[in-house]
Protein backbone atom coordinates (compact mmCIF):
# COMPACT_ATOMS: atom_id res chain seq x y z
CA UNK A 1 0.00 0.00 0.00
CA UNK A 2 1.41 3.53 -0.92
CA UNK A 3 0.90 6.69 1.56
CA UNK A 4 -2.47 7.75 1.04
CA UNK A 5 -2.56 10.09 4.08
CA UNK A 6 -6.12 11.80 4.60
CA UNK A 7 -8.33 13.72 6.58
CA UNK A 8 -8.97 11.71 9.34
CA UNK A 9 -5.78 9.93 9.48
CA UNK A 10 -3.23 9.91 11.93
CA UNK A 11 0.63 8.82 12.66
CA UNK A 12 1.68 6.87 15.44
CA UNK A 13 4.67 6.24 16.70
CA UNK A 14 5.40 4.09 19.79
CA UNK A 15 8.52 4.31 22.34
CA UNK A 16 11.39 5.10 19.64
CA UNK A 17 13.68 5.62 23.26
CA UNK A 18 17.26 5.70 23.51
CA UNK A 19 16.86 2.54 25.86
CA UNK A 20 15.68 0.40 23.21
CA UNK A 21 18.05 1.08 20.81
CA UNK A 22 21.55 0.02 20.33
CA UNK A 23 23.63 0.65 23.61
CA UNK A 24 20.45 1.16 25.60
CA UNK A 25 19.10 -0.52 28.49
CA UNK A 26 16.77 -2.97 26.70
CA UNK A 27 18.47 -2.84 23.23
CA UNK A 28 16.04 -4.42 20.55
CA UNK A 29 18.11 -5.10 17.42
CA UNK A 30 18.77 -2.34 14.71
CA UNK A 31 15.90 -0.54 16.72
CA UNK A 32 17.71 2.79 15.72
CA UNK A 33 17.02 1.37 12.22
CA UNK A 34 13.53 3.07 12.23
CA UNK A 35 14.32 6.29 13.03
CA UNK A 36 15.35 7.61 9.30
CA UNK A 37 12.23 5.72 8.11
CA UNK A 38 9.92 7.16 10.11
CA UNK A 39 11.47 10.88 9.43
CA UNK A 40 10.31 10.29 6.08
CA UNK A 41 6.44 9.38 7.47
CA UNK A 42 6.65 12.68 9.87
CA UNK A 43 7.63 14.71 7.35
CA UNK A 44 4.94 13.64 4.85
CA UNK A 45 2.35 13.76 7.99
CA UNK A 46 3.59 17.34 8.77
CA UNK A 47 3.53 18.34 4.70
CA UNK A 48 -0.36 16.53 4.49
CA UNK A 49 -1.22 17.86 8.02
CA UNK A 50 -1.64 14.56 9.47
CA UNK A 51 -1.41 15.08 12.89
CA UNK A 52 1.40 12.91 15.25
CA UNK A 53 1.33 11.11 17.97
CA UNK A 54 4.28 9.63 19.90
CA UNK A 55 4.08 7.28 23.09
CA UNK A 56 7.27 6.87 25.25
CA UNK A 57 7.56 4.15 27.80
CA UNK A 58 8.16 6.36 30.85
CA UNK A 59 8.41 4.00 33.79
CA UNK A 60 9.24 4.98 37.60
CA UNK A 61 12.14 3.58 40.03
CA UNK A 62 11.21 0.22 40.54
CA UNK A 63 8.60 -0.20 38.22
CA UNK A 64 6.38 -3.64 38.17
CA UNK A 65 7.92 -4.50 35.36
CA UNK A 66 11.37 -4.77 36.33
CA UNK A 67 12.71 -7.79 37.06
CA UNK A 68 14.14 -6.65 40.81
CA UNK A 69 10.30 -6.34 41.13
CA UNK A 70 9.58 -9.63 39.70
CA UNK A 71 8.95 -8.28 36.13
CA UNK A 72 10.16 -9.59 32.68
CA UNK A 73 12.54 -6.39 32.10
CA UNK A 74 15.70 -4.89 33.33
CA UNK A 75 15.37 -1.21 33.99
CA UNK A 76 14.45 1.02 31.30
CA UNK A 77 13.06 4.03 30.18
CA UNK A 78 13.19 5.94 33.68
CA UNK A 79 11.40 8.56 34.47
CA UNK A 80 13.76 11.57 33.12
CA UNK A 81 17.08 9.51 32.38
CA UNK A 82 18.45 9.89 29.32
CA UNK A 83 17.62 6.30 28.35
CA UNK A 84 14.17 7.33 28.58
CA UNK A 85 14.62 10.10 25.63
CA UNK A 86 13.18 9.49 22.29
CA UNK A 87 15.97 8.67 19.75
CA UNK A 88 18.08 12.39 19.49
CA UNK A 89 17.77 11.48 15.84
CA UNK A 90 13.86 11.51 15.84
CA UNK A 91 12.82 14.47 13.52
CA UNK A 92 9.86 15.31 16.10
CA UNK A 93 7.94 18.31 15.18
CA UNK A 94 6.90 20.95 18.22
CA UNK A 95 3.18 19.99 17.30
CA UNK A 96 3.28 16.16 18.27
CA UNK A 97 1.21 14.95 21.06
CA UNK A 98 2.80 12.98 23.11
CA UNK A 99 1.22 9.48 24.85
CA UNK A 100 3.33 8.82 28.74
CA UNK A 101 2.59 5.26 29.78
CA UNK A 102 4.60 2.67 32.02
CA UNK A 103 3.68 5.10 34.98
CA UNK A 104 1.51 3.07 36.82
CA UNK A 105 2.04 1.30 39.73
CA UNK A 106 -0.09 -1.20 39.40
CA UNK A 107 0.38 -2.55 36.46
CA UNK A 108 2.39 -2.50 32.86
CA UNK A 109 1.07 -0.51 30.18
CA UNK A 110 2.13 -2.05 27.12
CA UNK A 111 -0.72 -0.46 24.94
CA UNK A 112 -0.62 3.29 24.78
CA UNK A 113 -4.16 2.73 24.95
CA UNK A 114 -4.26 0.86 27.96
CA UNK A 115 -5.69 4.02 30.93
CA UNK A 116 -4.23 6.69 28.80
CA UNK A 117 -7.39 8.41 27.11
CA UNK A 118 -5.81 8.22 23.95
CA UNK A 119 -8.82 6.72 22.09
CA UNK A 120 -11.04 9.37 23.76
CA UNK A 121 -8.40 11.88 22.44
CA UNK A 122 -7.99 10.42 18.99
CA UNK A 123 -11.69 10.77 18.27
CA UNK A 124 -12.13 13.78 19.88
CA UNK A 125 -9.64 15.04 17.14
CA UNK A 126 -11.99 13.19 14.53
CA UNK A 127 -9.16 10.35 13.43
CA UNK A 128 -10.01 6.92 11.93
CA UNK A 129 -7.67 5.71 10.75
CA UNK A 130 -3.88 4.91 12.28
CA UNK A 131 -0.43 4.73 10.45
CA UNK A 132 1.68 2.77 13.07
CA UNK A 133 5.29 2.14 13.45
CA UNK A 134 7.66 2.00 16.68
CA UNK A 135 9.31 -0.29 19.00
CA UNK A 136 8.89 -2.76 20.14
CA UNK A 137 6.70 -4.93 16.97
CA UNK A 138 6.01 -8.18 19.43
CA UNK A 139 5.80 -5.97 22.84
CA UNK A 140 4.03 -2.05 22.53
CA UNK A 141 3.13 -2.05 19.08
CA UNK A 142 1.61 -5.14 19.20
CA UNK A 143 -0.18 -4.42 21.87
CA UNK A 144 -0.79 -0.90 20.86
CA UNK A 145 -2.28 -2.03 17.49
CA UNK A 146 -4.99 -4.69 18.80
CA UNK A 147 -5.99 -2.44 21.26
CA UNK A 148 -6.69 0.25 18.61
CA UNK A 149 -8.37 -2.39 16.40
CA UNK A 150 -10.99 -3.16 19.42
CA UNK A 151 -11.41 0.28 19.52
CA UNK A 152 -12.64 0.75 16.35
CA UNK A 153 -9.97 2.61 14.48
CA UNK A 154 -8.24 1.33 10.77
CA UNK A 155 -4.86 0.47 11.37
CA UNK A 156 -2.00 0.36 8.77
CA UNK A 157 1.72 -1.21 10.36
CA UNK A 158 4.54 0.40 8.34
CA UNK A 159 6.45 -2.56 8.01
CA UNK A 160 9.75 -1.29 8.24
CA UNK A 161 9.38 1.05 10.40
CA UNK A 162 9.27 -1.55 13.42
CA UNK A 163 11.48 -4.23 15.24
CA UNK A 164 10.81 -6.56 17.67
CA UNK A 165 12.41 -7.89 20.40
CA UNK A 166 12.87 -11.72 18.95
CA UNK A 167 12.44 -12.60 15.67
CA UNK A 168 9.95 -15.68 16.41
CA UNK A 169 7.96 -12.94 18.17
CA UNK A 170 8.32 -10.31 15.50
CA UNK A 171 6.45 -13.02 13.37
CA UNK A 172 4.06 -14.13 15.65
CA UNK A 173 2.73 -10.76 16.35
CA UNK A 174 2.19 -10.01 12.56
CA UNK A 175 0.32 -12.67 12.47
CA UNK A 176 -1.90 -11.78 15.16
CA UNK A 177 -2.15 -8.16 13.64
CA UNK A 178 -2.99 -9.32 10.27
CA UNK A 179 -5.87 -11.91 12.40
CA UNK A 180 -7.17 -8.44 14.07
CA UNK A 181 -7.69 -6.53 10.28
CA UNK A 182 -4.17 -5.15 10.31
CA UNK A 183 -3.06 -3.95 6.46
CA UNK A 184 0.15 -3.64 6.12
CA UNK A 185 2.69 -0.44 4.14
CA UNK A 186 6.31 -0.62 3.53
C1 LIG B 1 8.50 -2.22 25.63
C2 LIG B 1 9.43 -3.96 26.81
C3 LIG B 1 9.22 -3.30 27.99
C4 LIG B 1 8.12 -1.64 24.32
C5 LIG B 1 8.28 -1.54 26.81
O1 LIG B 1 8.01 -0.40 24.22
O2 LIG B 1 7.90 -2.41 23.36
N1 LIG B 1 9.07 -3.43 25.64
N2 LIG B 1 8.64 -2.08 27.98
ZN1 LIG C 1 8.64 -0.81 29.66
Amino acid sequence: MNNRFDRGHALVVIDVQKDFCPGGALPIENGDAVVPVLNRWIAQAVASDVPIYVSRDWHPVGHISFAESGGAWPPHCIQDTDGARFHPDLGLPSSVVKVTKGVRFDHDQNSAFDETGLAMKLRRDGITTLWIGGLAQDVCVLATILDARREGFDVILIENATRPVTLAGGEKALQEMLDAGVRLTA
